[in-house]
């Protein structure tokens, strides 16, 4: 028999350490100068290509973010090295991942009013793990205490959403009697400080949620799933070719296309009307209509983007109270923003009033829940 499905708590873990806006203009202007002066020959020549200079302004008008989060911040400002300075951990301590995915869990289980006995899957879904095995969410599930299952995940910006459709799905066929999905995205180690287009768009976070069949919830604040859709549809336009074969193809381990990378213009046309259109079916779907849904916890790649997508399905702007903005504290924390913006907006929601959590990105892949609060 099928099990009503129901998230039960979210959680957040915030890095310490804000890297401004104007941190990262200041440090990437003076690598890029620094960059040009040393080929200033070559560039005359036409050989080398001039970097050109970033802008606080730029940034702060095509994305909305005005800072964001690092788990280390030692190194990033650093134009002799334009990179986050993580300490090596030995195979005996706690991986990073494991810490922040940790944190989030705690909290996750806390708002839940759970614990360890009531979870039997762990799912670590981010866009990055840091080591291919064991699994992050088997480490995380030892820590914890929590007798099943743990694996780990990698679906991007859709990561989350995904991976709470693989929980509502074990609960829902009742093989599993609670399930911790857990983001620690730790993005800032792919992001490549020395390229102008994209050296501002991501931010380091953990969140994690908790999903339980109805009947064993004790949460104030409880969401019953009406209706979740995934959906990818493939594309190159946000790529990064980091992974195993580095070792054998010959390439170079830490060339530009082993990092993040993107034609964001590309992805804003393409993507936004896919995630209008996805959400609006999604949310007919259930029998409800984009006019009788009370908050919006989208992605949070692009503050333009949401408004534009939110627009195309209201025919009208959104306030931040239907549609609630973290970016511009967090900036893109890949899976996590829909999560983050869930977190820090659903406690003012009352009874029977509707929500979506959505997710959109790389792949592409776009995600979706409809919830109702309990
Ligand atoms: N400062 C000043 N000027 C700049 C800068 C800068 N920093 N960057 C670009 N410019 C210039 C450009 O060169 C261009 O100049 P010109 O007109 O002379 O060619 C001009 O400004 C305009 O550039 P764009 O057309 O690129 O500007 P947009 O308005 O499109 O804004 C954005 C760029 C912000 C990137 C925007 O296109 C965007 O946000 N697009 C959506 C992208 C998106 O959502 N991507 C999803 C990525 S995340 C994801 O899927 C998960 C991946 C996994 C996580 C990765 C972790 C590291």
């Amino acid at each position: 028999m099928s099990q009503t499905v129901v998230i039960s708590g979210a959680g957040l873990w915030t890095p310490e350490h804000i890297v401004t806006n104007e941190e990262l203009v200041e440090s990437y202007n003076a690598y890029a100068q620094a960059h040009n002066a040393r080929h200033a020959d070559a560039i005359d020549a036409g050989e080398v290509e001039a970097l050109p200079q970033s802008s606080t302004e730029f940034i702060e008008k095509a994305s909305g973010i005005k800072q964001r989060y690092a788990y280390v911040k030692d190194g990033i400002l650093d134009i002799e090295r334009m990179r986050p300075r993580l300490p090596r951990r030995a195979d005996d301590e706690l991986s990073h991942q494991a810490q922040i995915a940790l944190a989030a869990a705690q909290a996750a289980l806390d708002a839940a009013h759970a614990s360890a006995d009531d979870i039997d899957m762990v799912i670590v879904s981010c866009a990055y793990t840091e080591r291919s095995y064991p699994a992050i969410a088997i480490e995380v599930q030892h820590a914890l205490g929590i007798e099943g299952s743990g694996f780990d995940m990698l679906v991007a910006c859709s990561a989350a959403t995904f991976a709470l459709q693989r929980a509502h799905d074990a609960i829902a066929a009742g093989s599993s009697k609670g399930v911790l999905v857990i983001n620690p995205e730790l993005t800032s180690p792919q992001v490549n400080y020395k390229d102008r287009d994209s050296h501002f768009i991501f931010g380091d976070v953990g969140t994690a949620v908790v999903l339980q069949p109805k009947d064993r919830v004790r949460s104030p604040h409880a969401y019953e799933v009406l209706g979740l859709k995934a959906v990818t549809v493939y594309s190159n336009n946000i790529r990064s070719n980091f992974g195993y074969l580095s070792y054998v193809d010959d390439s170079d381990p830490y060339a530009n296309d082993k990092l993040f990378h993107q034609n964001g213009r590309k992805v804003f046309k393409e993507v936004c009307p896919m995630a209008a259109d996805h959400l609006k079916a999604q949310v007919e779907q259930v029998g409800a209509t984009v006019d009788g849904v009370k908050r919006w916890w989208l992605h949070q790649a692009n503050l333009n983007m949401n408004q534009l997508i939110v627009r195309r399905l209201l025919g009208r702007d959104a306030s931040n109270d239907e549609a609630p903005t973290v970016l511009d504290e967090f900036a893109n924390t890949a899976s996590a923003g829909s999560i983050i913006a869930f977190c820090r907006h659903h406690e003012d929601l009352v009874r029977g009033d509707l929500g979506v959590i959505c997710s959109f990105g790389a792949g592409y892949s776009i995600g979706s829940l409809v919830v109702r609060k309990l």
